[in-house]
């Protein structure tokens, strides 16, 4: 069975100590466990201190058989930044702000540019979903239409360089649903409301919890950021899927999440506890159980 491990961004040291409170020995230049396999739900790089020995750790694991490993929205977004268009310029633009985003990888490669592009090869045999009898997994959320627009188009759930200079044209729908399990899925709050986000910007969507029906519930109560001071406002939209709870767990990352670990519903889990901002790095061992538990959470760092 599985221990599925949140955003890790270069903090390789609490990458270690997670492994060995799991049970993880050193084994080549990864972590082995006699029974189980790690599963590391994506966002390696950037921002962290130890980006180079975290993809050599997680890449070992996945080359033994010990670990699988999804795409984050960070690994999908330094692809795209060294994607040239034939056309001149890149698929991620070689703006200030995303060279901003990848500085750190950049800098910590410095001097080990074949590495690094080995690195940058390796993302693309890093499937975007997974799912098994037991459980899904996905970097940001489980959208099914963009799940199954991507099972049509994605061998394996893996991009290929084909499919990624697709996401280039107007209105893709390949990049949509790319978008949507990488990066998660947004409301937009009605006509004249808005929040002020931590830069002071109005912001006019929030991130929101996918696996809320927002019938009947108010704007603080489905975004997931919390203290947004919308909980006057009743959502206002039409009917709209969301991830039941009769649903076989789900487990995700992304989402910067603060304090104590712990489960959103019986099988709704994100791993993302923020370690590259001075939180802890979060995993949880998975048995196989329909009702996930809060006491199976274990982290480390601050
Ligand atoms: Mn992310």
């Amino acid at each position: 069975m599985h221990d599925l491990i949140g955003d890790i961004h270069g903090h390789a040291t609490e990458l270690r100590q997670l492994l060995l409170k799991l049970g993880y020995r050193p084994h080549g230049k990864g972590y082995r466990h006699p029974s189980r396999q790690a599963f590391f739900v994506g966002d390696y790089i950037d921002r962290g201190p130890e980006i180079p020995a975290t993809l050599e750790i997680v890449r070992s694991m996945v080359d033994a058989g010990d670990a699988l490993a999804l795409m984050g929205n960070h690994e999908f977004n330094a692809l795209a930044f060294h994607t040239p268009l034939t056309g001149g310029g890149y698929l991620r633009p070689h703006l200030i702000k995303n060279f901003r985003q990848h500085a750190e990888t950049l800098l910590q490669f410095q001097n080990r540019q074949s590495e690094y592009d080995d690195y940058i090869r390796w993302f693309y045999e890093l499937p975007l979903y997974y799912e098994s009898e037991a459980f899904r997994a996905v970097h940001a959320s489980w959208h099914p239409d963009s799940i199954s627009h991507l099972r049509g188009v994605l061998p394996g759930g893996r991009l290929s360089e084909e499919v990624l200079l697709s996401t280039a044209a107007p209105d893709s729908p390949v990049l949509d649903a790319v978008e949507k399990v990488l990066k998660g899925v947004e409301l937009p709050l009605p006509t004249g409301r808005h929040f002020l986000d931590k830069d002071g910007t109005p912001r006019h969507h929030i991130r929101y919890k996918w696996w809320e029906n927002p019938i009947g519930a108010n704007y603080e109560e489905l975004s997931v950021l919390p203290g947004l001071k919308l909980a006057d406002l009743p959502y206002a939209g039409g009917g709209t899927a969301y991830y039941g709870p009769g649903e076989k767990p789900v487990f995700f990352g992304h989402y910067w999440l603060r304090g104590a670990p712990s489960l959103y519903r019986g099988n709704v889990c994100c791993l993302d506890y923020s370690v590259a901002k001075g939180g802890q790095l979060v995993a949880y061992r998975f048995a196989g159980e329909e009702v996930l538990r809060n006491d199976n959470l274990v982290g480390v760092g601050a």
